[in-house]
């Protein structure tokens, strides 16, 4: 059999190289020429723990290939993005345009799996696509006639940085427009997948990816908030929450400058715009993690306001801990507002990527180098807990003041 993953971004590429490692034959498919061509060249496009070795090995054994025009195939799987546009609304318009774009390719019977984290009704909403599309071809007669492809969600679930281990360890929820469409779903993930995997409607699965996210948001965003009542309360949050957590029944996450990455500050909004009277506290979560970065930045001209020349390293751009991945990260937006404040010399380090972001660049910022800016700087931001810097030296600290806001130090 044939297998067909349409994006090959941070879930699509990992997906496709487990499957291909299994020796099936995968046919990717993406819009981003250059992602193709270094595929087919046996490179992924971005940093994931032991990626690398995996797309050369099958890349090299002919059972990946990338393109840009789909193929036939058997199954596909489409991981694209769904962000969201203007007033938190999710766009789906990447998902519409995977469904025109296999349309010409699918045939009676061929299973297609949404991936992608999508709002609840979305995997009805692509198969009338799909529907749509196939009848304008062929058979207008036919129109929203549906059963002869089989159509299911199957939620990634994956933690970047841990991708490779998760995506066939983790146990999935697999939800089918009808009951025949998640059986054929879970044959499909059963190739790869050796955690449980459970069937049920393709509206309770979009649900459940969302609910898990949210989930996670509104713990952090409480969080968040501790962090800003005990900054009030001239009290430490991270011994508070250490003390709070020794209860057998209290798990308080960590507090840090602001929640990112393409998830979890997304996904909760997908619950919101579908029922926006009732997640009250799914949106409040929300406004509490996006109201940490300027937090942070009036903390940091509070303390820069007391030095005669400020001159201010931020320690991290990334969204988390040792990733390359800046998608809304808080770190972004900080130094992005503080370069807006003209609060002093920036001192910008991130070794894990090579160049700045454009809406850095744009704002004469450069990257410096680690040795050099704590040479430089009497002010130090830590705001991604990279072990690079969590491992520092902490003499290199001294005699300068900081913000911590991971409590990494
Ligand atoms: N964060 C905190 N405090 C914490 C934990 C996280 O401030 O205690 C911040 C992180 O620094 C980061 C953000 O939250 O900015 C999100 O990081 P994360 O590690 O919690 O999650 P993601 O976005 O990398 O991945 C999540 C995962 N979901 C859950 O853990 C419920 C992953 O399993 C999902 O597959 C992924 O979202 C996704 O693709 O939806």
């Amino acid at each position: 059999s044939r297998i067909s993953v349409i994006g090959l971004g941070y879930i699509g590429l990992p997906t496709a190289a487990v499957f291909a490692d299994t020796g099936v034959e995968v046919v990717g498919v993406d819009v981003n020429q250059k992602a193709i061509a270094l595929i087919n060249s046996g490179k992924p496009h971005f940093g994931e723990p032991n990626l690398d070795a995996l797309v050369r090995r099958v890349v090299e054994t002919g059972k990946l290939k990338a393109t840009d025009v789909p193929e036939a195939a058997d199954a596909f799987i489409i991981a694209v993005p769904t962000p969201f546009k203007d007033g938190h609304v999710p766009d789906l318009s990447y998902i519409e345009a995977a469904a025109r774009a296999i349309a010409p390719v699918l045939k009676k019977g061929d299973l297609v799996v949404l991936e992608s984290t999508s709002p609840v009704g979305a995997t009805e909403q692509l198969s009338a696509w799909l529907g749509a599309a196939r009848t304008d071809l062929s058979f207008p007669h036919e129109k929203g006639e549906l059963a002869d492809v089989q159509v299911a969600h199957c939620p990634e679930r994956v933690l970047p940085g841990k991708i490779l281990h998760e995506v066939v360890n983790n146990a999935r929820v697999i939800g089918g427009m009808s009951r025949r469409c998640a059986q054929r779903a879970l044959a499909l993930y059963r190739i790869v997948v050796k955690g449980e995997c459970h069937v049920t409607t393709a509206r309770t699965a979009e649900m459940a990816k969302l609910t898990e996210n949210a989930f996670r948001d509104v713990n952090i965003a409480f969080a968040n908030e501790l962090s800003v009542i005990c900054d009030k309360l001239k009290i430490n949050v991270w011994e508070l929450i250490k003390m709070a957590n020794l209860h057998p029944r209290v798990n308080i996450l960590n507090p840090g400058p602001g929640v990112g990455g393409h998830c979890i500050a997304v996904d909760p909004w997908f619950i919101v715009s579908t029922a926006p009277q009732e997640a009250r506290i799914i949106r409040m979560a929300r406004e509490i993690n996006d109201a940490k970065p300027d937090f942070v930045v009036s903390k940091v001209c509070e303390r820069a306001q007391d030095l005669k020349n400020p001159r201010i390293a931020c320690l991290g751009l990334s969204y988390k801990a040792d990733v390359d991945d800046l998608r809304e990260s808080p770190a972004v937006e900080i130094v992005e507002k503080l370069a807006a404040e003209n609060v002093g010399e920036l001192l910008i380090v991130e070794p894990h990527i090579g160049e700045l972001p454009k809406r850095l660049a744009d704002k004469g910022l450069t990257l410096t180098d680690f040795d050099v800016a704590m040479e430089k700087a009497n002010l130090v931001v830590l705001l991604v807990d990279h072990m690079v810097f969590q491992t520092v030296d902490r003499d290199v600290l001294k005699d300068k003041f900081v913000i911590d806001t991971r409590g990494a130090w």
